[in-house]
């Protein structure tokens, strides 16, 4: 899989997107990101990318012709099969929209910053509009991570263990059970004695009750959501 990202501060990203995993992705030649510069593509002397918005208001508005200019660019090299836009107005992010976008080939993620970007530019590009959830950033950066590490790690071959993306929170509507590892007795607190059982029926059976019972307190509008 190939994602091109489009930034004013492409610095925000090289950090998340060059460690674990995700660099071993990209490492093994699973997945490749690309970080795109808006600012060359800036307007006169001082490469202007944003303006006052029309109708008057507070915030500047990112300029349709730089975005367009460079979107234009990158289309031409291929086509996507989908271009995003991260912003909070969009529709929100989960583990099913991850599921769907890690089975394509090639995306764009646009970020935006300030009062976002030009209505026009959404209009003529934008095939999904994407919120990681009820706050606001300072700009698309972060969640664009959010979206490429979601993405990445189910891309098959990224994990070493390719079950264990599907044992994951939320990849059946449910929060993941308590998990435990050595020593068995950690300040004498016992691990639960059926996971030493060695009986996997019924340690499937209570990770399961678990589950359910952690989503019903924590998340119980997972249960209504389906
Ligand atoms: Cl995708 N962008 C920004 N700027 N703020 C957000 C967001 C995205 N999702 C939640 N808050």
């Amino acid at each position: 899989m190939h994602i091109d990202i489009i930034s004013i501060v492409p610095s925000l990203l090289d950090s998340p997107l060059n460690h674990s995993i995700l660099k071993r992705a990209q490492d093994k030649g699973i997945l490749s990101v690309e970080i795109h510069d808006l600012r060359p593509y800036g307007k006169g002397k001082h490469k202007q990318v944003d303006d006052y918005q029309y109708g008057g208001g507070a915030g500047l508005v990112m300029m349709p012709e730089p975005l367009a200019e460079l979107i234009e660019k990158l289309i031409s090299i291929a086509p996507y099969d989908e271009i995003i836009f991260l912003t909070p107005d969009g529709v929100p992010y989960n583990q099913s929209k991850a599921n769907y976008l890690s089975l394509k080939n090639r995306l764009l993620l646009i970020c935006g910053h300030y009062k976002g970007i030009d209505e026009r530019i959404r209009e003529k590009y934008v095939t999904l509009e994407i919120s990681i959830g009820d706050y606001v950033l300072s700009g698309g950066e972060l969640a664009a991570a959010v979206l490429v590490d979601s993405i990445g790690r189910l891309i098959p071959g990224v994990l070493n263990d390719g079950t264990s993306a599907l044992t994951d929170s939320h990849q059946d509507q449910l929060l993941a059970p308590p998990v435990y590892t050595r020593p068995s007795n950690f300040e004498g607190m016992e691990v639960p004695s059926i996971l030493l059982s060695g009986n996997e029926a019924k340690i499937n059976a209570w990770r399961e009750e678990q589950a359910i019972q952690r989503t019903k307190t924590r998340r119980p509008d997972l249960f209504e959501e389906n």
